[in-house]
């Protein structure tokens, strides 16, 4: 299967998909993450994504269009992944367009994870005090929920065109979240 996990930052994207993704047996492609790893790393990637992740603002398209080409030629992706974070701009969709088109593959579903605001600031809030992540702090979160509100929101609505669009209620524990994520799938948890 080739999906998309969507939703706004807190909504659970990065908590479902490693699960689900391994469950299904494909790779959980989370562009999060390498960020995050390249930081660790402070590869040049890292040092240039960094500024852009601490401020709550998106990464430019070229540089994670660039990224998400290469890890998606990888061959533990040739036969389905999950993207978690990705695409979060209109650009980025009509890349992943191509790539798909050049892969000779397509999706099969978009699930999008809602959930309310204040719980997902609760949730991010939550995180900054075990994680310390430095993008989450209160008025990062805040300004990530609007760019997800202006960048990313509108992707629902061309998804949904293609008919791809399965919008999952992300209230609830996190085992309730993926039995539903399962279910919008056509798939009972395995
Ligand atoms: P991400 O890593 O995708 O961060 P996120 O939106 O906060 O989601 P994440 O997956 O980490 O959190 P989750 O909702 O699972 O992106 C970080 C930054 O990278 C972006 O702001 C941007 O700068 C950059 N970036 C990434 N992709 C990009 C792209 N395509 N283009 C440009 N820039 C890009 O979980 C949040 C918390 O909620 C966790 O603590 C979790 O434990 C908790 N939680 C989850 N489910 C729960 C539940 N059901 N109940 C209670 N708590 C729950």
């Amino acid at each position: 299967m080739r999906i998309i996990l969507m939703g706004p930052p807190g909504a659970g994207k990065g908590t479902q998909a490693k699960v689900v993704a391994e469950r299904l047996g494909i790779p959980a492609i989370s562009t999060g993450d390498i960020f995050r790893a390249n930081v660790a790393e402070g590869t040049a990637l890292g040092v240039q994504a960094k500024r852009y992740m601490d401020a709550g603002e998106y990464v430019p398209d070229e540089v994670t269009n660039g990224m998400v080409r290469d890890r998606l030629a990888e061959d533990d992706a040739r036969e389905g992944f999950l993207l978690d974070g990705y695409p979060r701009t209109v650009a980025q969709v009509h890349e992943l367009d191509g790539m798909l088109t050049a892969l000779g593959s397509s999706l099969d579903a978009v699930v999008v994870l809602t959930v309310d605001e204040d719980e997902v600031v609760q949730r991010l809030l939550q995180r900054a005090e075990t994680e310390g992540r430095t993008d989450d702090t209160e008025p990062v979160i805040r300004h990530r929920q609007e760019v997800y509100a202006k960048e990313t929101a509108p992707l629902i609505a061309v998804y949904g065109e293609r008919g791809l669009v399965r919008e999952v209620d992300g209230m609830g524990s996190v085992d309730e979240v993926r039995a539903r994520v399962f279910a919008a799938l056509g798939t009972d948890a395995p």
